[in-house]
């Protein structure tokens, strides 16, 4: 549950392209600084809106990419602006329909694999089977997407990855497409966790061991960083983020904060403020985190719930029944913006 909640409320968002000209313009190379992306866009795209991707630092990555799979491939073909516009109307199209409601016109525009990846990865829509009898909720407000879609299109296949906003994160979402006569079908989805930073945002580091946070409080003193997220430990952990009152001591948050529901951050006591869960990593992993717009000044803890003993990813059951969360052992840290 700690980890889906974000995931399905961005894989609901799926939308792409329609705030994509409006939004900013700036932060156009991250789109190209995963693997994700490589094989590149930027470079590979028609000339019409693609001023800024010249200026970018994208050629590394295809050349690399080019250089160690010469089977395969070579350097990816230009997209074609045809292709360009009708990939982009599908998935505009795709939003529209998932967003007006419209269970049929949504699974037109879908292989059954899409469908199937789409579900699993967050939106639980189901089946096409079950898309068209059950119908599709619609009403959700499409996303703020950054940058401009990265767009590769390699004969019949076509990946595209987008940046979207939701809460107080920015995610990274990628789709597959198959050419479908003279237009195309979406074949795969991807959520892919934390966007990349933005560039000139710093990246601070946050390691989580049992049961503790260890970071550079100065590091997050201006509000202005993205967050990675290192798990050392040898249990799952998270963190969720909460506004505490200026004069709260870290032990202070943590009796207020260790009673809340790690899954639904219902019980938060007057004086404070969740603001969002920011992201999990399995041990050993290491998760990514970017923000939105930078944080306001303020006093904040970083907290974990997750159960000690973890608790089963598909289900989000605790795998230890009735074990208490990681909070509660003492895994709560605070900083201070501004
Ligand atoms: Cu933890």
């Amino acid at each position: 549950m700690w980890e889906r909640r974000n995931v399905s409320a961005v894989a609901l968002a799926l939308m792409l392209v329609a705030g994509a000209t409006a939004c900013g313009d700036d932060d156009d190379d991250s789109a190209v600084t995963t693997e994700a992306a490589t094989a590149a866009v930027e470079p590979a795209t028609s000339t019409s809106a693609s001023e800024p991707a010249a200026t970018t630092t994208a050629g590394p990555a295809p050349t690399t990419a080019a250089a160690s799979e010469p089977a395969a491939t070579t350097i990816p073909p230009a997209v074609s602006e045809s292709d360009r516009v009708s990939i982009r109307d599908v998935l505009d199209a795709s939003v529209a329909a998932e967003a007006a409601g419209d269970a049929s016109a949504f699974v037109a525009l879908w292989t059954d694999r899409g469908l199937e990846q789409y579900s699993a990865d967050g939106s639980g829509l189901g089946t096409r089977e079950e898309i068209l009898a059950n119908g599709i909720e619609g009403g959700e407000e499409p996303p703020e997407t950054v940058g401009d879609p990265a767009v590769t299109v390699t004969g019949d296949d076509a990946s595209v990855t987008v940046d979207v906003v939701f809460g107080i994160g920015v995610y990274r979402i990628g789709f597959a497409l198959v050419r479908d006569g003279v237009s195309w079908l979406i074949d795969g989805f991807e959520f892919q966790g934390g966007a990349p930073a933005p560039e000139g945002v710093p990246t601070v580091e946050v390691t989580a061991v049992d049961f503790a946070f260890g970071f550079d409080r100065d590091a997050l003193a201006s509000g202005e960083f993205a967050l990675l997220f290192d798990n050392i430990g040898s249990q799952q952990h998270e963190m969720a983020l909460f506004r505490v009152p200026d004069e709260a001591t870290v032990a202070d948050a943590g009796a207020a904060l260790a009673g809340v529901d790690g899954g639904s951050y219902e019980g938060v006591p007057a004086g404070y403020e969740v603001v969002d869960h920011l992201t999990f990593a399995e041990p050993g992993e290491s998760t990514n985190f970017t923000f939105a717009e930078p944080l306001p000044a303020g006093h904040y803890v970083f907290a974990c719930y997750i159960p000690v003993g973890g608790f089963d990813l598909e289900t989000g059951e605790p795998l230890v029944p009735g074990a208490e969360p990681h909070i509660a052992r003492g895994m709560i840290a605070d900083f201070t913006v501004g």
